[in-house]
């Protein structure tokens, strides 16, 4: 190949790569901060070190991103594009320095410049663009597809403030304040400010012929600019690619209105356009109908797909082969629009026929599904579909009826192999009514999840259970419509980077050493744990083991201790609940729990209290802002906290703490320490879970419901390795309608309960009536089956204790379920979707 400019031996020795050893690193984060930062040594902070530490690993996984992205385009594989409206990623120069292999280099650089490597780390802001478990999921997903190879990219929004940050007020109420994470600038993402995007909203939508081709006009033109986030894979030259949109103007202001001197005015429409990627909803399992979100979903899908397509358009190839060189990830709901999107691109723009077009579509994308709640699966009121997007709307009504997905083909459909409900299932009205993308109602609704399914070539659930409630349950008439083989399981994971070798470095240490393997082989093939079966038996190892969870307990108390200023008994089991606030995932059942604990210690002699295993319970999560019941949740932990932790009679026997604004970085510290974690959802309703696998991972074992990806745990950890307890998931229907129809007064179905209810309503902590609206939720109705499950809680508690009693042997469970939790790797996963879903293959990358 000829060179293309220049002389190409000057080229060729500048374009050399980046030198690694010790010496070089030292330069390049002096060179950053004498050049980038403009700093001099005498006025560097910790805060200046680590912005120059980031710029200087940052040069590196450019080098590696360009070298990947040139492979990409010169061998034109089959690509995978990952939809999320969240990313989760949570501190990146730490994950950057493990999987660039330059850990130990850049500790020691930043030690010689007069820093530790730790405080800086510790400067880095969470990146948290995201509410939770799907969020993290697909930052897991980023990490294991460059680790394994594969060509995926990310595309998600740029949000300027991520979640809330939340405060707790001394009532225990939660507050919320903004998360300004890009204060400073943020090192690790690139502006493409030429790859640049133009997204229509309102307007109008005139059909032009009786094909189904329309022209969209009118209506606001914003602008969509592309971020480049780098996501190193572990162990490879692999960088994979998270664009993130931000929204802006597409003219700075209005012109005729400045000149009037309407200066407000002459701003709007650019506030407007911004406000779009301004800020994360943070709702997770509602929808809300908000016009915003709306907008936030359609800037997004329309700038990703115009990206992916003009990617394809570059390889020359014809339109009907799209489906041969990218397979579109929807990630839940939130990007269902990308369906009628492509629909339009290609009936409007590219000129297709409905079929050609609905048979690429078809094959393009795939959908996960996260929730069977059914307040959580999204819906969308019509007149407001039909305000911001015309021409979707339309294109929706034409899936309907028109084009005879559902009804009779009004065009000619010889060509087609589909067939309509209709002719499946004549005369079910009952059925078309249930399976219609339209729900009926005052207003009319959208069901995202049918557009999602009947646009997807296939459909996944997140654990077996929950895959098989996704297809007898929600999407059971597609089931039977289109056959079950469309509708398949991928059991979510981890990464084991991020969640044993980074936020567990001791117990990562004793792995290696243990299994005599170089941590690149078993973290990237994590059924290498199981090599830790034998040493149960050894003692000095069982020791060692039991001595890093010490460790690592004291590691949390140090971290409270410094921001809550309480300290904490670490010669106690430490038990743990963190995830969101939210009435299935039973927090209230856990509280009502350490109450009932109190008061049975309160009744006993002191002599017989020593004899009980003590206990130190945290709690961390957010509640959506506007989730009354579960902020009051909160509020009960708060006030349960302040009143037992100062009682001398139990606060050395049991304390209670709520660690406020939950994030990636706190979970790192939270997780490993860990003795026992709680997942406690009723049966049924908890998709998956995945920090179930982060606490297993790190040796705690796990209290929980037979729900989610808990069953599978067990299955491989083996159910004397856990504790299960309440009633499972063929249950819940049945008790649910005889809490309706057939209620029992709580008193007599669980006294132990309804004692622990009125001793908050009389009082005990703090003022009664403010915990009425959540104590009824139990008392009447009680939809998630807490008086149901209450005895069986406290009794597998009690089997807690025992167990953990048993200090040798509790060592040896912890050993095994490490050991055995190798199949929830998310390379494992990657893998399953890389294979059975996108077919796409490993584009290895070498220099
Ligand atoms: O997705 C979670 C499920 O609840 C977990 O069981 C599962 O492990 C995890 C990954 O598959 N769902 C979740 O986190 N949902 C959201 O955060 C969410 C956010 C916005 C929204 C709806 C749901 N509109």
């Amino acid at each position: 190949e000829k060179w293309p400019r220049g002389d190409e031996k000057e080229w060729r020795s500048a374009l050399r790569g980046l030198d690694t050893d010790v010496g070089s690193i030292t330069k390049s984060v002096v060179h950053h901060v004498q050049t980038s930062l403009a700093r001099q040594p005498h006025n560097l902070d910790d805060l200046g070190a680590y912005q120059a530490a980031a710029l200087s690993v940052r040069d590196n996984l450019i080098l590696n991103w360009n070298e990947t992205q040139l492979q990409y385009t010169r061998k034109a594989p089959k690509r995978a594009y990952y939809l999320s409206l969240e990313f989760l990623m949570g501190r990146t120069l730490d994950n950057a320095l493990l999987n660039l292999g330059l850990k130990d280099e850049y500790k020691d650089g930043i030690k010689r410049l007069g820093f530790s490597i730790e405080d800086i780390l510790e400067q880095e802001r969470d990146a948290a663009l995201g509410n939770g478990g799907l969020g993290r999921l697909a930052a897991c997903y980023l990490d294991s597809s460059a680790s394994q190879e594969l060509p995926l990219w990310g595309y998600g929004l740029r949000y300027k403030y991520g979640i809330f940050q939340q405060l707790i007020s001394p009532e225990g109420n939660q507050l919320e304040a903004p998360d300004p994470w890009l204060e400073h600038q943020n090192p690790w993402e690139l502006p493409r400010l030429d790859v640049v995007y133009d997204v229509r909203f309102y307007g109008q939508a005139e059909r032009l012929d009786g094909k189904g081709r329309a022209q969209w006009t009118g209506g606001q033109e914003v602008l969509a600019i592309a971020y480049d986030v780098m996501i190193p894979g572990y162990g490879t030259q692999t960088t994979n690619n998270l664009r993130l949109w931000e929204s802006r103007p597409k003219r700075g202001f209005d012109l005729n209105s400045f000149n009037a001197g309407n200066y407000e005015g002459a701003v709007e429409s650019s506030n407007s356009a911004e406000a779009i990627t301004s800020v994360l909803y943070p709702n997770d399992h509602t929808t809300f109908g908000k016009e915003l979100r709306l907008k936030q979903q359609y800037f997004w899908t329309a700038a990703s797909l115009a990206d992916i397509l003009r990617r394809f358009k570059n390889l020359d190839k014809p339109i009907t082969e799209f489906p041969e060189y990218a397979a579109i990830q929807l990630n839940d709901t939130h990007p269902t629009l990308a369906i009628p999107e492509l629909m339009r691109v290609l009936i409007d723009e590219e000129e297709l026929d409905w079929n050609t077009a609905w048979g690429i579509v078809t094959n393009t994308f795939f959908y996960t599904n996260h929730t069977v709640l059914p307040e959580a699966l999204e819906k969308w009121p019509v007149p407001l579909i039909e305000h911001v997007l015309p021409r979707h709307m339309q294109i929706i009504y034409d899936i309907v009826s028109l084009r005879s997905f559902f009804l009779t083909r009004t065009l000619s459909d010889a060509s087609s192999s589909r067939t309509s409900v209709e002719r499946k299932f004549p005369h079910d009205r009952e059925r078309l009514a249930r399976m219609s993308l339209i729900e009926e109602g005052q207003p009319k609704q959208v069901r995202m999840a049918h557009l999602a399914c009947i646009g997807s070539r296939k459909v996944n659930g997140v654990a077996e259970l929950h895959s098989d409630l996704v297809r007898t349950t929600i999407l059971k008439d597609f089931v039977e419509f289109e056959g079950i083989s469309k509708f398949g399981n991928v059991t979510n994971g981890i990464t084991p980077r991020r969640w044993l070798d980074q936020c567990n470095p001791e117990l990562s240490a004793l792995i290696s050493k243990t299994l005599k393997l170089d941590k690149t082989v078993w973290l990237k093939d994590l059924t290498k744990l199981e090599g830790l079966l034998p040493f149960t038996e050894d003692k000095a190892f069982c020791k060692e083991w039991a001595a890093i969870k010490q460790r690592n307990k004291e590691r949390l108390a140090h971290h409270v201790e410094l921001t809550l200023g309480l300290k904490v008994n670490t010669n106690a089991l430490f038990d743990v609940q963190i995830k969101r606030l939210h009435e299935y995932k039973r927090q209230t059942l856990n509280i009502l729990g350490v109450i009932h604990r109190y008061l049975t210690l309160k009744n006993m002699t002191p002599a017989k209290r020593k004899k009980v295993v003590n206990r130190v319970v945290f709690f961390a999560g957010k509640a959506a802002p506007a989730y009354y019941i579960a902020k009051l949740t909160i509020r009960l932990i708060v006030n349960v906290a302040r009143i037992i932790n100062a009682d001398p009679d139990t606060k050395d026997h049991l304390t209670l703490y709520f660690l406020p604004d939950y994030s990636v970085s706190l979970a790192e510290v939270l997780i490993p320490a860990s003795n026992i974690s709680q997942h406690i959802s009723t049966a049924g309703t908890e998709a998956s879970g995945t920090s179930n696998m982060k606490f297993c991972l790190n040796g705690g074992l796990l209290l929980g419901t037979v729900d989610g990806a808990n069953i599978e745990i067990a299955e491989e950890v083996g159910e004397s390795n856990v504790f299960f307890f309440g009633h499972l998931t063929p249950a819940v229907e049945d008790l649910r309608f005889q809490h309706l129809y057939h209620p029992v007064p709580l008193e007599q179905k669980c006294p132990a309960l309804a004692h622990v209810l009125n001793q908050v309503s009389a009082g005990l902590f703090g003022d009664g009536h403010v915990y009425e609206p959540l104590l009824n939720t139990v008392r009447q109705g009680d939809y998630y089956l807490l008086s149901d499950d209450f005895d069986s809680y406290i009794a597998a508690l009690g089997m807690v204790d025992e167990a953990y009693s048993d200090s040798e042997e509790w060592v040896k469970k912890s050993i095994r379920t490490t050991a055995k939790m190798g199949k929830f790797s998310s390379d494992r996963a990657i893998n399953e979707y890389a294979e059975s879903y996108w077919n796409i293959e490993k584009v290895p990358v070498t220099k």
